[in-house]
């Protein structure tokens, strides 16, 4: 039977536009994923018909309700900010097509309650979604997971994750929208501490039933945004506006699978640029991962005799490693792009074969519920939150 070819809408064309479109491109080459990227949508029509050029989509629009309405689109990737995820993605649902989205899910857990009715309603007839944690496809990870669910570490006892970024510790740096709450409803904690938060289950298969919380907001105002471009640069004015987001965010909890976990996320660890760091310790072993070393997995084999012990330096690029054999010869590593390439191959590969894709919006759902214990929490002075 032939297999029929997606057409991919991509709304937004900033960091996550580009990288996704990028995606898209590469897994058509490297798995021979039946998609292509055929409209990039985008308020500014200049701005986005010059991202269209520079990455070969063929058509642009300004208004993503066109692409929810062509009956030639099959696939809508949301790649904007968190304010628009739910009506997005709920009339796409509606519309029957597939949905990748980007995470948080969304800014709240109301939103995401909704969105998540809609996909299963969507499932009905064979409509697909996930959401966008993209380090779940990191090789060194996958493998992480591999060696967890082999019993390789054991019982675990400790989860222990750091997303540490610097992006904004200059107080100059404008006031851009995940900044701002009404856009991106929270600040790190929903940014990036969102992903070790999917991290710990989906390497677990644990879930927090309980958190301690501190947030700070380090950097009260700053420079209203002048101009931004694609997303990646930005220049402030002179007047200033106030930071109604976390800079910063560390929590502790208990897991359903009685481990003891400690987080923390924050723009403000300066040095670090994208240190997302995780450590699991069981009655077997310990891995230990940081994305400023990707193609690495640290593994400890307490089993060993306590004379050779010792932390192993796994070099995750062998073809028998999870992804890496669709990409280059032993050691010669991927890069941050990559976690996308595989992420909607994987998308693909799950509508092509009707089959339900990992994380469903139920697991994106299931972090926003741990984001809103964080900040509830936090609003009381680290109050035992029950979830
Ligand atoms: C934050 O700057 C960010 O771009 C996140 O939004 C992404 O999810 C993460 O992969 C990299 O950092």
């Amino acid at each position: 039977m032939a297999v029929q070819q997606l057409n991919v809408a991509v709304i937004g064309y900033a960091f996550m536009g580009r990288i996704h479109t990028a995606g898209w491109a590469q897994a058509a080459k490297f798995f021979g994923t039946p998609a292509r990227v055929t409209h990039v949508v985008g308020r500014n029509a200049e701005n986005a018909r010059a991202f269209a050029d520079d990455f070969d989509v063929p058509n642009v629009l300004t208004d993503w309700r066109d692409a929810v309405a062509d009956p030639d689109i099959h696939v809508i990737d949301v790649c904007t900010p968190g304010d628009s995820h739910v009506d997005i993605a709920i009339a796409a649902l509606a519309a029957g097509k597939h949905v990748l989205c980007e995470k948080p899910l969304a800014n709240s857990v109301e939103g995401a309650e909704r969105m998540v009715a809609a996909a299963e309603a969507a499932r009905e007839a064979g409509v697909r979604s996930m959401v966008g944690f993209s380090y779940r496809r990191v090789p060194a990870l996958a493998y992480a997971k591999r060696l967890v669910d082999e019993g390789r570490i054991g019982e675990i006892r400790h989860i222990r994750a750091l997303y540490l970024q610097d992006w904004i510790a200059d107080p100059e740096f404008p006031l851009v929208w995940r900044l701002d709450k009404d856009a991106a409803g929270s600040g790190a904690l929903g940014d990036v501490g969102a992903h070790i938060i999917d991290l710990a289950t989906f390497l677990t298969g644990q879930r927090l039933t309980g958190v301690s919380a501190l947030t700070e907001t380090f950097v009260k105002t700053r420079p209203k945004l002048a101009s931004q471009t694609g997303g990646l640069t930005a220049t402030g004015s002179e007047e200033r506006g106030e930071v109604t987001v976390d800079d910063a965010a560390v929590w502790i909890g208990r897991t359903d699978g009685g481990a003891l976990a400690t987080f923390e996320a924050t723009r403000f660890a300066v040095g670090r640029k994208n240190a997302m760091r995780i450590e699991l310790n069981g009655s077997k072993g310990s891995v230990a991962f940081d994305f400023e070393r990707m193609n690495e997995l640290e593994f400890f084999d307490f089993t060993e005799p306590a004379v050779e012990g010792g932390f192993r330096r796994i070099l995750v690029t062998d073809p028998d490693h999870p992804y890496a054999g669709a990409w280059w010869p032993p050691g010669h590593g991927l890069g941050y792009e990559h976690t996308f390439n595989n992420e909607v191959a994987d998308f693909a590969a799950a509508i092509t074969e009707g089959r339900d894709p990992e994380p469903s919006f139920a697991e994106g759902l299931a972090v926003q519920r741990v984001l809103q214990a964080v900040e509830e929490s936090a609003a009381h002075e680290a109050r035992w939150t029950t979830l």
